[in-house]
Parts: C-alpha cells; sequence; structure tokens
C-alpha cells in the first residue's frame, strides 16, 4: 500500500518493540537482539520457557517469558555504574520460547534439555528465562552434557529447592536434589552454594540435607549483616574450585518481597535489588560462567510490573559482566 512521505514519516514500526519516543542517541536491545535464525553465531542467546505446571503454590511464572521479553526490549544497553556498553560488538540472538508440554513435567524437562545441550553446544551463554524453578534441571544438564569435567552451580533463590518431592512428583522445589542424585552427571555437592536463602518457608530437615552434604548454604541474613561482597567471593570459589564451567540459577524470590511482588513465594528479608545485580555482575564475569536462568517471575502476581523489569535488569547484568567475561578472555 503506498501513503503520503508525510503521513508515512509519522508512523514507528511496531513491529520492532519499544518504539515509543525515539532518541536517535538511545540503543535498545530491541537494537541488538535479532532472530537465531538469522544469526551466523551470538554471544548470548535468549531462550524462554512459558512453564509454570511444577509450582506447586500460585502459579503464574508460565507469562514469565513474555512479561521479561516486553520489559528486555525497552532496555538501553548502557549501564552508566559498570560502564559496560552492549551497543556494538555484541550479538544477542532470541531463540524464541519452548515449545511446552503444559500437564507433562517430566516431558517437558526432557524437551529442554534438548534444546539447552544444543544451545551450550553453539558455544554461546544462553540466558533462560523461566518458567518455574523445576526447570534448572534440564536447564543445567544441558551445560553438563557439553563439559567433560564437573559443573559449579550457585543458586540465588529463597529456597533451598532440595526436595525428595511433591507427593512423589517432580516440582519447583525438587531442582537442585535431582541435580545431586544425578546417576550421570552428578553434581558435586564441594562445588554447588545455596545463595540468599531466608524466611519461614524452609524446613529444618533440608537445611541439615545440606550440611550433612557439605552444602554451603549463605543465608540472606548472613549477607545483610556480613555484606554483599564477602558473599559472593565465597559463592564463586566454590563454585569455580575444580570444575570446568559455572552456571548461575536465579530464582527472582531470593530478592526482597518489597521489590519483588511478583512471584509465587514473595520473601521477606530478601536480597535487595542492588544486591542481586551486584552479584550477577560478579559471577557472570568470572572466566568459568556458562549461563544462566531466571525463574519463578509471574506477572499476574505483579505489582506495577515491577518483579518483570527486575527480571529484565538482572539479564541485562548478565550481559554487560558476559561482555566484560568475554573481553578479559582475550
Ligand atoms: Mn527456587
Amino acid at each position: 500500500m503506498k501513503l503520503s512521505k508525510d503521513v508515512e514519516s509519522l508512523l514507528l514500526d511496531a513491529s520492532k518493540p519499544g518504539s515509543f519516543v525515539p532518541d536517535e542517541y538511545d540503543v535498545g536491545l530491541a537494537d541488538i537482539m535479532v532472530d537465531w535464525r538469522t544469526a551466523e553465531s551470538a554471544d548470548i542467546g535468549i531462550l524462554g520457557i512459558p512453564f509454570d505446571t511444577a509450582v506447586s503454590g500460585r502459579r503464574g511464572c508460565r507469562f514469565g517469558p513474555e512479561s521479561v521479553r516486553n520489559a528486555l526490549v525497552f532496555s538501553d544497553v548502557y549501564e552508566p555504574g559498570i560502564d559496560v556498553d552492549l551497543s556494538t560488538g555484541f550479538s544477542v540472538a532470541d531463540f524464541g520460547n519452548v515449545d511446552v508440554l503444559y500437564t507433562e513435567v517430566l516431558g517437558t524437562h526432557e524437551r529442554v534439555e534438548k534444546i539447552t545441550t544444543e544451545l551450550f553446544g553453539l558455544g554461546l551463554t544462553p540466558v533462560i528465562i523461566g518458567g518455574d524453578h523445576s526447570l534448572a534441571y534440564p536447564d543445567i544438564k544441558g551445560l553438563m552434557n557439553n563439559v567433560d569435567g564437573k559443573v559449579g552451580v550457585i543458586n540465588i533463590d529463597g529456597h533451598l529447592d532440595v526436595r525428595h518431592s511433591h507427593h512423589g512428583e517432580v516440582s519447583s522445589g525438587t531442582p537442585f536434589r535431582r541435580l545431586l542424585e544425578d546417576t550421570a552427571t552428578p553434581l558435586d555437592p564441594a562445588n554447588f552454594v545455596e545463595f540468599g536463602i531466608n524466611t519461614w518457608l524452609n524446613s529444618k530437615y533440608y537445611r541439615d540435607y545440606c550440611r550433612d552434604m557439605g552444602i554451603r548454604v549463605i543465608p540472606a541474613r548472613e549477607i545483610h549483616l556480613g555484606g554483599i561482597l564477602p558473599a559472593i567471593e565465597e559463592a564463586i570459589e566454590i563454585a569455580s574450585k575444580g570444575t570446568d564451567a559455572i552456571f548461575l540459577s536465579f530464582d527472582i524470590d531470593a530478592i526482597d518481597l518489597a521489590h519483588i511482588p511478583g512471584t509465587n513465594a514473595p520473601n521477606a528479608g530478601g536480597l535487595s535489588s542492588f544486591q542481586a545485580l551486584e552479584a550477577v555482575w560478579r559471577m557472570g564475569q568470572h572466566p568459568k560462567c556458562r549461563g544462566m536462568d531466571i525463574v519463578e517471575i509471574a506477572p499476574s502476581l505483579d505489582a506495577a510490573n515491577v518483579s518483570s523489569i527486575m527480571g529484565a535488569a538482572l539479564i541485562m547484568q548478565f550481559m554487560g559482566a558476559t561482555r566484560r567475561r568475554l573481553e578479559n578472555a582475550v
């Protein structure tokens, strides 16, 4: 169709999200992110998993990928605090969402593991947007399937997520027990750290299990009282010691409920948004860091979309850290 030049110049391309008030000096993530089918290679690969069937409480995080992507494409690709600019020399490919089996947890996990195994195999750094935390199992298995040696895992979370099961079923509370007990590629408890554990939604039984297994649990209280930097340093030390790769699993409910209302189990006394960003910035720069998932963001439980905006900020921060890591590797 044809419109007059005058009218054409008044229309913004709505297929490119984030097109509000253009400023020729702004570069948004939408300007640098491409569909994976058109990319030769990429530094970062975004994958969404719209699946919350394994949540035992309030569901809604299956809408996380859509909501976080919407927040993500409004991000500019520069952050003055860390002074990282992603506008040139950094590539982000969007792999879309996993076609999940809505009523089948294990079947969905199989699909996810198949995909993540190939994504890690491409040599890029995946950023996986959940979905519920049960998905950490196939997310991390995808990395383990690509590494000969051991994989260290940092779980930033309000909860331990080492349950045996919920009535014999896999749930969002079981992913790390599954990894620790996996027969093919078990997670070594000596390289697993529980970071930011907090509040009256954890059992002594599972805390004792971690103690008996030699798993370091760093409660949010210890981080608040002792400072974020020593806690980050210790977590990196545990996950990197004798391993070939590190995976960062970020459950948004690690962050205080004042910042994150949009999740199944909001956390009183959790990490601040700054502490969370600083943890991702420092952990993501470690030379062994290979990927991240961010889970349990439920926009249907949110207020003013802030939980999705926080999720997007954490992803941008991880991308900034990844850029620094890749620069340091040269
Ligand atoms: Mn969790």
